[in-house]
């Protein structure tokens, strides 16, 4: 629906490396609307949390880690039409190695323990990521006036 969101996030090396601009800006380019944006740090909890369904594999630890004491992250609330799945198409193939060019992965990644973006992979987990990572009041109500521009 027009209004789905969904959570993308820039991971500690993508703002290290100075990367969110380029990445922000495909989701703009591409016709959605941001609602929620921030730069955190994380708690190991969230991180977690987050990452939970991953908590039987060797590099949970890891990843939890990288992810909270690297730096901040740039976590922001996309809106728009298929949001979710198109986003998913846009950060390309979780290792960088197989990601097609075009992509975030493709274009600014090359090892997966590093692959510089996230992005929500369905509906529930939109929806359990976006309240995750955000309060309500963090996140804008509001319509886009391009909708006409972008939709029929
Ligand atoms: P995605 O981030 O594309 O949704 P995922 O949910 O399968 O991929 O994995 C979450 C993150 O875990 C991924 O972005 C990087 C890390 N990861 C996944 N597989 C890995 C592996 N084989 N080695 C190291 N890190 C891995
Ligand atoms: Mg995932």
């Amino acid at each position: 629906t027009t209004f789905e969101r969904t959570l993308v996030f820039v991971k500690p090396e993508g703002v290290h490396r100075g990367l969110v601009s380029n990445i922000m800006g495909r989701w703009e380019r591409r016709g959605f609307t941001l609602v929620a944006c921030k730069l955190v740090k994380p708690s190991y909890e969230l991180v977690r949390q987050h990452y939970n369904y991953m908590s039987e594999r060797p590099f949970y630890d890891g990843l939890c880690e990288h992810m909270s004491e690297s730096g901040p992250v740039l976590a922001m609330v996309w809106q728009g039409r298929d949001v979710i799945k198109t986003s998913r198409l846009m950060i390309g193939a979780t290792n960088p190695l197989t990601a097609a060019p075009g992509t975030v992965r493709g274009d600014l990644a090359v090892h997966v323990g590093r692959n510089v973006v996230h992005a929500s992979d369905g509906v529930i987990g939109a929806a359990t990521e976006i309240q995750l990572w955000f309060r309500d009041e963090e996140i804008a109500q509001m319509d886009s006036a391009k909708n006409p521009w972008l939709y029929d």
